[in-house]
């Protein structure tokens, strides 16, 4: 399978990349990515040599370059958007832009090529917090909280219209929170483990007592894979550790300062740096276990593989939180 992959320089689509490559000797991948802040190739160092892997470097909102890249593949698989929701309560136009008018090109492209397939990478945040003991069905209703989850709500919808009105035949997976090599420290966990181990404080929001339902990024990838394979068009299917017992912030963070050998007095709690905070996720993922996937990494095994990770790969994440990160870091946690 020839397989176009957008926002393949990021996080889960470079796991994705090497996932792909790694199983399927025949398969080959066209990256096609803008390289924000949050791209990186050399996330795909190990892979920029092999002659199934080709990088291309272009926006999605660009419908022409994205049509050049696209020519002949038999799917997309998109991933490409903006991702983290404390930026986009500072400013939502690249959400709106990437995430929105970049989505409807997608769906355009895939149109106008008749590329044969369409996976497109969505969110559990798009649900909003549910209250325990309930789950995220794929028809629950739709109610984001942060302009990041509104805009991929608003992604969704337009996929979910295309495929009605005009038979594109995709489908949608909405994951839990990844975490797993090659993530951007500015999410929790990298964060966490980075700051943990040159001793700078944990901002901890509002108390943790917030709850994710942790899934490793292979493990995520590996749903994505079944659906691209064996999904029926048309459809969503919920991607989620469905961790028990639930962990809480806290006990996350309590846990990579264990793994990393330092105190609790590096955790600073904090609070209003995200107004609208989500209390807690919780996905019920059985409409892809009944696909044959399931998750087969622990919380304890991927926190430890996760914090290996960032200790032997210091040098990457230096590089990562040098230059025009600090001046996010900077502005957010004062
Ligand atoms: P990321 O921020 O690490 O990577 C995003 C990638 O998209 C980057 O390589 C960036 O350069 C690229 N990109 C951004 N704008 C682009 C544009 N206009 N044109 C082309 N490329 C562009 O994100 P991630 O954490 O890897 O998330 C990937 C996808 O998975 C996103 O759609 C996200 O909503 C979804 N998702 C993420 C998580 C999570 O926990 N990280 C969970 C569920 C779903
Ligand atoms: O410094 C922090 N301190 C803190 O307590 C940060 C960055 C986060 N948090 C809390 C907020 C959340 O309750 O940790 C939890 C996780 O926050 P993030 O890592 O920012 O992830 P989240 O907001 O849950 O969203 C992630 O999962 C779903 C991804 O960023 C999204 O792209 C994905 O859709």
């Amino acid at each position: 399978m020839k397989i176009l992959v957008t926002g393949g320089a990021g996080f889960i689509g470079s796991n994705f990349i090497h996932q792909i490559l790694q199983q399927y000797p025949g398969d080959e991948i066209v990256n096609y990515d803008l390289l924000t802040y949050a791209g990186n190739l050399e996330n795909l160092k190990r892979v920029e040599d092999d002659s199934r892997y080709s990088f291309v470097q272009g926006d999605i909102c660009n419908r022409e370059a994205l049509q050049d890249a696209a020519r002949g593949v038999d799917a997309i698989v998109h991933f490409a958007a903006e991702s983290h929701v404390d930026r986009s309560i500072y400013s939502s136009d690249e959400f709106l832009q990437t995430n929105i008018i970049g989505t409807q090109t997608v769906i355009d492209v895939v149109r106008e090529l008749q590329i044969p397939k369409l996976v497109h990478i969505s969110t559990d945040e798009v649900y909003g917090d549910v209250k325990a003991p309930e789950k995220s069905h794929e028809n629950s209703r739709i109610y984001p909280s942060s302009p990041y989850s509104a805009a991929k709500a608003g992604s969704d919808m337009l996929v979910i219209a295309a495929i009605r009105t005009h038979q594109v035949p995709a489908m949608i997976t909405r994951g839990s929170n990844n975490y797993g090599p090659f993530q951007f420290p500015e999410k929790i966990i990298p964060l966490f483990i980075t700051n943990a181990m040159t001793d700078n404080y944990l901002p901890l929001y509002d108390g943790g007592t917030q709850i994710r339902d942790w899934l490793y990024v292979a493990d995520h990838c590996s749903g994505i894979d079944t659906v691209l394979r064996k999904g029926k068009i048309g459809e969503i299917y919920n991607i989620g550790a469905e961790q028990y017992p639930e962990i809480t912030n806290e006990q996350l963070t309590h846990m990579i300062l264990e793994l990393v050998g330092k105190e609790k007095h590096l955790i600073k709690p904090v609070q209003g740096l995200r107004p609208g905070h989500d209390q807690r996720y919780s996905l019920n993922a059985a409409k892809l276990r009944a696909l044959g996937w399931q998750p087969s990494v622990t919380i304890e095994e991927g926190l430890k593989r996760t914090v290996q990770w960032y200790q032997e790969n210091q040098d990457w994440w230096e590089r990562v939180k040098s230059g025009a990160y600090q001046e996010y870091y900077k502005k957010h946690y004062r």
